[in-house]
Parts: C-alpha cells; sequence; structure tokens
C-alpha cells in the first residue's frame, strides 16, 4: 500500500442540509487527511467539463442541472490506498444499494441526487484534483 490522493465533492444537496461538518468528520475518523478545501458554486461549463465522460447519456443533463443547483465543497483526501477506502466510504452510487454506515445510505436522496463524489481511479484523482485545485491550494501536512 501506499499514501494516495483522491478528489472528493460534497453535491448540492449535502450542502443544502448543513451537513459539512458532519461530513468532514466522517473523513477525518476515517483516516482521511484533508489537504485542500474549497466552496464553490459550479457554473455548467465546470460541471460539464468535470462529468465529461458521461456527455452523451441519458442523466447527463439532469446532472448539470443538480450540480448547478447550489454550492458545492470540493475537496482533496489523502491516506492509504485512498480512491479505493473513499469509494467505500461513499457507498453504491444508487443510495438504495449503500451499505449501512455509508455516507450515501445516510445523507443520500436519489442516485443523481447521492451527496459525494469521489474519484474512480487514481489516474481520474490526478485529472479532478488539477480540474479544482493548482499546485499551491494542496497543503500536505507538515506536523
Ligand atoms: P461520482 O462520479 O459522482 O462519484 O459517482 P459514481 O462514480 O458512483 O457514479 P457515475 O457512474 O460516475 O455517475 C456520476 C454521477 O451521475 C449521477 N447519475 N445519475 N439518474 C441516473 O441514472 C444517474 N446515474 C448517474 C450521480 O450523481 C452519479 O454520482
Ligand atoms: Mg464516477
Amino acid at each position: 500500500m501506499s499514501i494516495e490522493r483522491t478528489f472528493s465533492i460534497l453535491k448540492p444537496n449535502a450542502v443544502a442540509k448543513n451537513a459539512i461538518g458532519s461530513i468532514y468528520s466522517r473523513f477525518e475518523n476515517a483516516g482521511f487527511t484533508i489537504v485542500a478545501a474549497k466552496m464553490l458554486h459550479l457554473t455548467r461549463d465546470q460541471a460539464a467539463g468535470f462529468y465529461a465522460e458521461h456527455d452523451g447519456k441519458p442523466f447527463f443533463n439532469g446532472l448539470l442541472d443538480f450540480m448547478t443547483s447550489g454550492p458545492v465543497v470540493v475537496q482533496v483526501l489523502e491516506s492509504e490506498n485512498a480512491v479505493q477506502r473513499y469509494r467505500d466510504l461513499m457507498g453504491a452510487t444508487n443510495p438504495a444499494n449503500a451499505l449501512a454506515g455509508t455516507l450515501r445510505a445516510d445523507y443520500a436522496d436519489s442516485m443523481t441526487e447521492n451527496a459525494v463524489h469521489g474519484s474512480d481511479s487514481t489516474s481520474s484523482a490526478a485529472r479532478e484534483i488539477a480540474y479544482f485545485f493548482s499546485e499551491d491550494e494542496v497543503c500536505p501536512r507538515t506536523r
């Protein structure tokens, strides 16, 4: 195992529920270190670029409507095996299939409004981190 980074979004429904602090606690209690963070309200172009792999799928326009419906919080999480460990913490994309104790079981409202995003591979993580953060906005621990 090696230390990895993954990219995470608290989606608009999670932010609207005032769940930022609760979800950040879940990250830290699960052993992730938050090494970059900011809030922003995505433009449609920003959301479309981020989700470009889904362009043309039936849910794409609804996904963009949702992701631009309110502010999001984006962060970089660091831990051993961070990509897979964070996917496990999030739970299944469809909250009906998300295991008890996962973030989506607790905070998702539907398949689209599923509360959190996480990178699906280390290469996606690198692309997604660079999409939202400059190098000097990522702050590894020094103590
Ligand atoms: P994410 O990328 O957001 O972490 O989620 P994921 O890997 O579990 O799911 P993905 O297949 O990448 O889909 C991206 C997001 O699109 C929305 N979606 N809606 N209504 C639908 O059928 C549908 N399918 C996907 C979800 O918000 C999903 O997280
Ligand atoms: Mg995905």
